[in-house]
């Protein structure tokens, strides 16, 4: 709509909200500047706006309410639309949903920070470049465990390997499998095994999650061709992913299913969690915990641990078990850490 076609309230308004905006530098919309109230979903959160999209598959940038704490990609929300683009932004987004379920991560400003919302399945992306980490795997396993979301383990690059050391990485995948969790070895390159991929997705909302440079955003431009993702090599001399995606996005796959593509995270701590909850997030501790001799174990050298036992004995697999403690160590010292920087600002 143009201009012309406003009122002169509207105008009046406009005007008076522009010099607003560089004394407060933020943009109000006035009740009647804004048409019905619309339901939608956001398919990327920006910094101070998100992407909407409408039931017809429309696209809007919009504004947030300021009583709107956090939006995430994946949330349900009521929207409405401005009666003019105004510097880029189409409306407001008035209220989020309730929602399904939350995936969250620690912040050091905010305390937790929820990522996405909604999510049916979690697809836990790692790479033989940069090198595979069981102890990555594990951190969002617990996530999954936490959160009750369904996970799915995947290891993309496996282009990049010879036979054996094709069959060294199933070795590492099947602790996995015994324990329940399903896993993939693809390729986004060569699209090996990528119809496979196609099937897990299917159904509901997924997304990807997983360390800078392992190829997510490849991924999704290997299912959707015409998305053209940007995509970052691995770094020569670090060895590292560029944190080249980033904003979450969601996006929908042709034969059904939402995908979400998430920008890698730096540090993946999990020091939002109470101990208890790392503890439960290992699947096959179940059954056993409790049974240790005291009420107290922490599950190291303690006497009688029924956890140990269960590593000796060849149930629980001792890399997980190690992991398990690392997690448990490095809790302990980000709450530290957190603390000081706390003190600091
Ligand atoms: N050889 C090989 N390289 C791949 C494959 N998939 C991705 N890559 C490369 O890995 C690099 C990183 O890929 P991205 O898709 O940007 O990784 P990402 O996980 O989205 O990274 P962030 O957005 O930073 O979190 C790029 O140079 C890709 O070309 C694969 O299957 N095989
Ligand atoms: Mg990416
Ligand atoms: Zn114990």
């Amino acid at each position: 709509m143009s201009k012309r076609r406003l009122t002169q309230n509207q105008q009046r308004r406009i005007q008076s909200n522009h010099h607003k905006r560089i004394s407060k530098k933020e943009f109000e919309w006035q009740d009647d500047m804004l048409g019905e109230v619309e339901q939608g979903i956001i398919v990327t959160r920006h910094a101070k706006h998100a992407d909407v999209e409408t039931t017809s598959g429309e696209i809007y940038r919009c504004n947030l309410r300021r009583t709107l704490k956090n939006v995430v990609v994946g949330d349900q929300v009521s929207w409405r639309k401005g009666s003019e683009q105004l510097q880029g932004i189409s409306g407001v987004i008035e209220a989020v949903y309730p929602r399904k379920n939350e995936l969250t991560r620690p912040d050091y400003y905010d305390g937790i920070k929820v990522m996405a919302s909604n999510i049916d399945q979690i697809i836990i992306v790692s790479a033989v470049l940069p090198q595979l980490s069981l102890n990555i795997i594990d951190r969002y396993l617990v996530i999954c465990e936490t959160a009750n979301i369904p996970a799915l383990i995947v290891l993309n690059k496996i282009d990049l390997l010879s036979a054996e050391e094709r069959e060294e990485v199933q070795k590492e995948l099947a602790i996995y499998e015994k324990i329940g969790y399903e896993t993939l070895c693809l390729s986004a390159d060569t699209g090996e095994n990528m119809e496979e991929l196609h099937r897990y997705l299917a159904k509901g909302t997924s997304i990807f999650v997983g360390q800078s440079g392992v190829g997510k955003s490849s991924l999704i431009n290997q299912l959707l061709p015409e998305v053209n993702a940007l995509t970052g090599a691995v770094s020569d001399t670090s060895g590292l992913g560029q944190h080249t995606t980033t904003a979450s996005r969601l996006y929908h796959l042709k034969q059904g299913g939402n995908l979400i593509d998430s920008p890698g995270i730096r540090e993946f701590g999990l020091w939002h969690l109470e101990a208890d909850q790392i503890t439960n997030g290992y699947r096959e501790f179940n059954g056993i915990l409790g049974t240790c001799k005291f009420r107290d174990c922490k599950h190291k050298e303690d006497p009688g641990c029924a956890l140990r036992e269960a590593v000796e004995q060849g149930k629980i697999d001792a890399v997980r078990f190690e992991n398990y403690h690392r997690l448990i160590e490095s809790r302990e010292e980000s709450k530290s850490q957190r603390h000081f920087r706390k003190e600091d600002i």
